[in-house]
């Protein structure tokens, strides 16, 4: 099984990615996750992500694909992968589209946590108390929200078109979305 977890910024990607690789077995791949690690390490990409990040800019395209063809690459054991906080723009999806392809494998299906605006900004806040995140601020947060609405909502129309969007409602106790989303993905056997 190979599933993308999609939403706004705060939507809680993260959060409920942890749950599903404990439940299905999946392979994580979280661009946030390795970006932040390259950032760490002091990388020349790390330097690169870090002048996006911090203003709540994606990092671009072209470096985000090649990015995530690599990790792809060195796991290739895995017999299922969650894609988080991947695809963020509809050139991404159209790569991943063709890199799956190209290895036989596909998407089957997009969850996607649908989250109201105000409650994105005040989790985003809450963890920026504690996060010491470069981009959870409110100045960043809003940056990162308009870029989303702009550049990462069109790909709800993309993915209703190839049949795979599946709303969540993303409101409520983390166990509650859990619980939807499982009974979805087990709605697909
Ligand atoms: P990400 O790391 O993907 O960050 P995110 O969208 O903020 O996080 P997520 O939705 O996973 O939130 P979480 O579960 O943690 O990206 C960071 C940056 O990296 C991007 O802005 C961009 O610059 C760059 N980037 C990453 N991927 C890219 C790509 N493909 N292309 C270009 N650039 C890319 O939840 C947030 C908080 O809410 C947590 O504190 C959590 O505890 C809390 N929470 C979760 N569920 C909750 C619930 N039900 N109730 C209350 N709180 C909840």
């Amino acid at each position: 099984m190979n599933i993308i977890i999609f939403g706004g910024p705060g939507s809680g990607k993260g959060t409920q990615s942890d749950l599903l690789i404990k439940k299905y077995g999946l392979f994580h791949i979280s661009t946030g996750d390795v970006l932040r690690a390259e950032i760490k390490a002091g990388s020349e990409l790390g330097a690169l992500a870090e002048s996006y990040i911090s203003k709540g800019q994606l990092v671009p395209d072209e470096v985000i694909i090649g990015m995530l063809a690599n990790v792809l690459d060195s796991n290739k054991e895995a017999t299922g992968v969650i894609f988080d906080g991947f695809p963020r723009t509809i050139p991404q999806a159209q790569a991943l589209k063709s890199i799956l392809t190209e290895r036989g494998k596909e998407i089957d299906a997009v969850v996607a946590l649908e989250v109201e605006e105000n409650e994105l900004v005040a989790r985003l806040l809450k963890r920026g108390e504690i996060s010491g995140r470069s981009d959870d601020n409110l100045e960043t947060i809003k940056k990162r929200l308009d870029v989303y609405f702009s550049q990462t909502a069109p790909l709800v129309d993309f993915y209703k078109q190839e049949g795979l969007y599946k709303g969540i409602l993303g409101m409520g106790s983390i166990e509650e979305i859990f619980a939807r989303i499982t009974d979805t993905l087990e709605g697909l056997k």
